[in-house]
């Protein structure tokens, strides 16, 4: 649990933008006297904050650590509901289990749950998610939207265009979407997204969206079968990337989103998703359980299914698959 003071002390910073703020600037912020602001300022020094102290300026941050739990994350964010709790978690086997068994004991929309590592990060159909220790974002989060349980997969498509978005602003980067969810840059996976669902017959109790970001790998850092297809943001950026940044982009994002969703349906999310898709009006393959379907992608239709037409002129509706851009 984060102290309140320490809170308003690190949103003081991060609005001061690297400047200086007098001691007694920073005791009036943060509602205590000024040995407590000198108190906590040496607690954050010990964890890893750099900070430079000037006689009669008073301090400012020169560096903070790329840490991912909510006192780097609160401190303005501006979001209602999404990322407003965040449990934060050193290392977990994965954050979808923890984020069903607190959406099954109520916890609210917006609840986030956050890993530093997963030792068992889980990808769709069982397959694993890599999520090595203090290089990427792992997270969970809860929405609770009443709706029929067949809208859930539209809320992976929400997903990803608030992850593209998100690193369009924080990274400067243009990455592109392949239906269903995956994020790539220069053909090449950046984050995966997994929707999964608790509901009744006909209504959603909580959707839990996985998002895995790869943020500050190397190339080293990737296994030997993940080396060829997955990348970074600071491979691609050739720069660190914050991750609590970007993960307070993301809520923003995701929330505007949502909401759009909610208050005016699908057709603007299907609009601003096709734009970001990498494998419209392409020869594609289409893997699915049942078999493989290859034929021209014409796009989405208005339940985010993906609509191929092969040789023959024939239309097919995927609801869930791999693809390959042929
Ligand atoms: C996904 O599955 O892309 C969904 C990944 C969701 C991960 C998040 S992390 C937070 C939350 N907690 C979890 O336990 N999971 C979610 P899929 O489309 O099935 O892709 C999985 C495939 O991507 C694997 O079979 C690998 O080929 C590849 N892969 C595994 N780890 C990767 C990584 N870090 N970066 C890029 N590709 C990876």
């Amino acid at each position: 649990m984060q102290s309140p003071i320490r809170v308003k002390l690190m949103e003081a910073f991060r609005k001061a933008d690297g400047e200086f703020l007098s001691g007694q600037a920073l005791a009036d912020i943060a509602g205590c006297s000024r040995t407590a602001v000198w108190k906590h300022i040496e607690e954050l020094r010990k964890e890893g904050f750099v900070f430079e102290a000037v006689k009669k300026r008073g301090y400012r941050i020169l560096k903070s650590p790329d840490r991912v739990s909510g006192e780097e994350i609160y401190p303005g964010l501006r979001t209602r509901a999404i990322g407003r709790v965040i449990e934060y978690k050193e290392s977990v086997p994965s954050t979808q289990k923890i984020a069903h068994t607190l959406a099954q004991e109520g916890s609210g929309e917006g609840t986030t749950v956050i890993a530093d590592e997963q030792t068992e990060g889980r990808g769709r159909l069982l397959r694993s998610w890599h999520s090595p220790k203090g290089t990427g974002i792992w997270m969970s989060i809860i929405l609770k939207p009443q709706l029929p349980p067949q809208r859930a997969p539209q809320f992976t498509l929400i997903a990803a265009v608030a992850v593209v978005q998100a690193i369009e602003e924080v990274c400067g980067l243009s990455p592109e979407i392949k239906w269903p969810n995956d994020i790539l840059l220069h053909g090449k996976k950046v984050t995966g997204i997994l929707t999964e669902l608790q509901a009744e017959a006909d209504k959603i109790n909580s959707i839990i969206i996985g998002i895995g970001m790869n943020v500050n790998q190397k190339a080293d850092d990737f296994p030997e079968e993940l080396k060829s297809i997955a990348t970074s943001l600071s491979l691609e950026k050739e720069e660190k990337v914050s991750r609590a940044k970007l993960i307070q982009k993301v809520f923003e994002k995701l929330e505007l989103y949502y909401d759009l969703y909610m208050e005016k349906g699908f057709t603007p999310i299907k609009l601003l998703w096709e734009s970001y898709a990498v494998s419209i009006g392409r020869q594609i393959t289409a893997r699915t359980i049942t078999g493989s379907i290859q034929g021209k992608a014409l796009g989405i239709n208005e339940d985010g299914v993906l609509r191929i037409q092969d040789a023959k002129g024939a239309i097919h509706e995927v609801y869930s698959a791999d693809i390959e851009l042929n």
